[in-house]
């Protein structure tokens, strides 16, 4: 079988597009792959977080894995920070990528303008850790969101770089593809249509938290932005909210674009809006049952996160000692 391997960062509120964009299609693909899905906990400090939040964070989002699907019979859930080697083959990894590839990278550029003075080596840094989780673990497939595509090309050349400096013709590491799909691939802010919904917007209207509770997508829907016209369409770029509206509609309620085109081309967004309320509520709805459940049970969690950690350092190690080896750091003790 082929790996996939993918993360999300502990770094707030799981929210519809960290589900929809991504954990939602790891689930739906799971079965094809060998699957490691890591909290990726050492991303998280590129921006400031709270030690105790963290903490909290990591183990919602790992109970969240599961809750929202995940089968131990073929995937792999860890913490990133658990496993040394990610830290340590970012080491080897910078001392090969130029400084400038780090700079080019879109998400690097928009937060460093919102951090200020104030951006740290971590946040440049980011896409190199990434490449190491990925290829620590010789992935075939990445599925993220659209939002990561970059940073998965990125890894490609650093693994070609590698190769090509150390792998005397051989392959060390392996280059990945990105798995993005079109439905859901970019879930954008309920407060603005043209922004992705984020975990760092520091408005929570501006988002469906996975964990949130009905009267509060309930509200959230209410107040959503939307605009002035009756009649609603997905694909017009003059009305974006519009668009991502009606595709979350689509991707929470199951029925197909048709339908929902039918469905809502007379409709004004009074009629409109408790639909789609009632559509998310009830898609996640039993995730957040089966989540309360896991959080309940803290001694399995724990477990499915020791065995977790023993499965991904086994094939981590492996990738890390044939890259020192390439190196040159092969001396015995
Ligand atoms: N709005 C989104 N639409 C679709 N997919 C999304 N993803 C994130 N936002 C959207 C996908 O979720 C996975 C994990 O993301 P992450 O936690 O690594 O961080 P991020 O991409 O930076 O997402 P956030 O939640 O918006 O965090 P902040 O606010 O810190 O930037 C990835 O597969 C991502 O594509």
């Amino acid at each position: 079988k082929q790996r996939a391997f993918s993360g999300v960062q502990p770094s707030g509120n799981p929210h519809l597009g960290n589900y929809i964009g991504a954990i939602r299609n790891w689930v739906e693909g799971q079965d094809q792959y060998e699957n490691y899905f890591c909290v990726v906990d050492l991303h998280a400090i590129t921006l400031p977080q709270d030690p105790a939040t963290l903490a909290s964070n990591t183990y919602t989002l790992a109970a969240l894995y599961l809750a929202a699907g995940l089968d131990l019979n073929h995937s792999t859930i860890f913490i990133q920070s658990h496993v040394s080697a990610h830290s340590e083959l970012t080491w080897l990894l910078n001392c090969i990528t130029p400084v400038n590839w780090l700079e080019d990278m879109i998400q690097y550029k928009e937060k460093a303008v919102r951090q200020g003075e104030n951006v740290n080596t971590g946040l440049l840094d980011y896409p190199v850790l990434m490449a190491s989780d990925i290829l620590l673990y010789q992935a075939d497939k990445v599925p993220v969101g659209e939002d990561q595509k970059q940073h998965i090309e990125l890894t490609r050349d650093i693994a070609a770089r590698f190769n090509h400096y150390y792998g005397n013709g051989e392959t060390i590491l392996k280059q990945p593809e990105a798995i993005i799909r079109k439905e859901g691939a970019r879930v954008m802010s309920l407060t603005d249509g043209t922004k992705k919904m984020s975990k760092s917007d520091p408005s929570d209207l501006s988002r469906i938290n996975v964990l949130d509770p009905p009267e509060v997508i309930q509200n959230k829907i209410k107040r959503c932005k939307t605009d002035p016209i009756r009649g609603l369409e997905f694909d017009n770029p003059e009305r974006p909210e519009c668009n991502n509206l009606l595709t979350l509609y689509l991707l929470m309620s199951g029925k197909t674009k048709a339908e929902i085109a039918a469905e809502c081309q007379d409709m004004g967004w009074g009629q409109f809006k408790p639909l789609l309320a009632e559509a998310l509520v009830e898609g996640l709805g039993p995730i957040q049952q089966k989540y309360q459940e896991i959080m309940d049970d803290r001694a399995y969690l724990e477990s499915v996160l020791r065995e977790g950690r023993m499965k991904a350092e086994a094939i981590a190690n492996q990738t890390l000692t044939q890259v020192k080896t390439a190196l040159g750091y092969s001396l015995p003790l």
